[in-house]
């Protein structure tokens, strides 16, 4: 029944007069808040760009990532498999070798089955190579190209993390052979200052680790040697892969494609371009949110010149939820003036609170996707399944079997989402309905370093998200039959 209903949409396409099947873009941001964006009520920072998307789109209040952290919910968004069935996704250093398998069911490989061409502008942070040494100097793989992409301009890990360049497909851009490259995660290599031994060369100092190799003026974590020519300048970041996305699009305005634009705002270290510093008055962190903002508006302008935005899906979304201090001495804290990142949920990055995971999803398609609000509990591990069904295409049992078809609350068409779904960060959390236990575990309450409270407690937690969003009332020794009752769903979700 359902595939006649869709050749029913794909005739209703042909009737409108559309040429062919949707574009994509998927713009993923790095460590942005439910409460980061004015469309989701932050008073004190204005996201303009966004909260225009957001009226021609369905602004989803229950949309999640996998995980509280970078590497998993990329992995799951990639795979459509729940990261905490592999071992190994945890944050990746910069020298990781890739981490999904290159015979794997992907994201971009669905589009690509599809004809769609397929490419990714932004963070990685999925690994490269098949092994952890390797020669940045010649060409790497496996990387992004193997695992679905036709195009790939990327930066290896995160933008704290060496080797601080960028690679056009196989290779490091801007490298000049005579100045090769050399990536440790063990010991110092080369003669390059670090921030531990020479924090006066450094344009912002570190608050907890972050002082290794020093880049642009920033410790980071990890030590690289040699690829001077080739090493970005932070400031100029937001630029490169807004230029390079709009080029991708550009060269495939006539046939379908599919962008993956993955941008590493506000993640640390927020090095915001002389356009945007100081323009928040909330610290760096607030300028680069503005920063990504301003990035959004332009891939939607360049959408509308290339006249195709009543073809093109817009989604947005962010891979885990807004850290201040994640170790670096930015006024990201200290600079606040009463935003507040998280909103009304409680936590941030790294925590099984709703704050780690609950992250603000946008999904627009002009003419096709009626503007509205939707509180359907969807995540980004959806989308592999959810475009299967809208590309009718088929993804072999044993592939992205985590992900569920979600493709009419994605469409704004069902209210109802998932029946469940299970969350990650120290320890496992799972969302029924309006309810939320927490699986027990020693880790400690609060990360210090960042101050965020990790959701930790070696009682069972259960919240009722329904009335109590903020997660301040365990209703653990209350209901214990709920407890056991999620307790099960999730053992048997897990397996053995
Ligand atoms: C942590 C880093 C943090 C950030 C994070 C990854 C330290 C002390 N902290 O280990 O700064 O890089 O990893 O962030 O090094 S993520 O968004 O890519 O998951
Ligand atoms: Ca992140």
């Amino acid at each position: 029944m359902c595939k006649y209903l869709s050749v029913c949409f794909f005739s209703l396409w042909a009737f409108a007069g559309f040429a062919q099947r949707p574009n994509v873009i998927l713009i993923y941001v790095d460590d942005l808040g439910y409460g980061d964006l004015s469309c989701y009520g932050a008073t004190k920072l204005h996201t303009p760009n966004l909260d225009k998307l957001a009226t021609q789109s369905v602004r989803f209040t229950n949309a999640h990532s996998t995980s509280a952290t970078c590497t998993p919910s990329r992995y799951g968004l990639m795979t459509g498999q729940y990261p905490w069935r592999k071992t190994g996704t945890g944050i990746l250093p910069g020298d990781a070798a890739l981490i999904i398998p290159t015979n794997a069911t992907t994201l971009p490989k669905l589009f690509q089955n599809a004809g769609y061409t397929t490419g990714i502008v932004g963070k990685w942070h999925l690994g490269l190579g098949d092994a952890v040494a390797k020669n940045w100097n010649e060409e790497i793989k496996p990387g992004p190209n193997e695992v679905g992409f036709d195009y790939s301009f990327i930066f290896p890990a995160t933008a704290d993390r060496v080797p601080s360049v960028f690679l056009e497909n196989h290779s490091v851009v801007a490298l000049d052979k005579t100045d090769p490259i050399a990536v440790d995660y063990q010991k110092p290599i080369g003669n390059d200052p670090t921030g531990k031994d020479h924090p006066g060369l450094l344009k912002m100092k570190s608050s907890h680790g972050h002082d290794n190799t020093i880049v642009n003026g920033i410790g980071r974590i990890g030590y690289m040697s040699g690829g001077h020519t080739a090493r970005w300048t932070d400031e100029e970041m937001p630029l490169t892969f807004l230029t390079k996305a709009k080029s991708f699009i550009e060269s495939n305005k006539t046939k379908p494609f599919f962008l993956y634009y993955a941008l590493t705002e506000p993640h640390v270290p927020r090095m915001p371009s002389t356009m945007f510093k100081g323009k928040s008055g909330l610290g760096f962190r607030g300028d680069a949110i503005l920063q990504l903002d301003w990035a959004v508006g332009e891939i939607v302008k360049e959408v509308e010149a290339m006249g195709i935005a009543k073809n093109t899906i817009i989604i947005f979304s962010s891979d885990n939820g807004p850290v201040l201090d994640d170790g670096y001495v930015d006024g990201a804290a200290t600079l606040l003036n009463g935003h507040t990142p998280w909103g009304p949920l409680r936590g941030g990055k790294y925590s099984a609170f709703e704050a780690g995971t609950r992250v603000p999803m946008l999904v627009s398609w002009p003419g096709q996707i009626k503007p509205s609000v939707s509180d359907a509990l969807v995540c980004q591990i959806d989308f592999i399944a959810s475009f299967s069904e809208l590309l009718q295409q088929t993804i072999p049992s044993s592939e992205a079997a985590d992900s569920q078809d979600m493709l009419n609350a994605l469409m704004g068409k069902a209210k109802q989402g998932r029946n469940w779904l299970v969350l990650d960060s120290d320890t496992y959390a799972i969302i029924q309905g309006n309810w939320k236990y927490i699986v027990p575990n020693n880790g400690p309450a609060l990360n210090r370093q960042t101050n965020t409270e990790l959701g930790n407690n070696a009682k069972p937690q259960l919240y009722d998200l329904g009335n109590d969003i903020g997660e301040k009332n365990n209703l653990a020794e209350k209901q214990p039959a709920k407890v056991k009752e999620l307790s099960e769903l999730l053992q048997k979700i897990q397996g053995p």
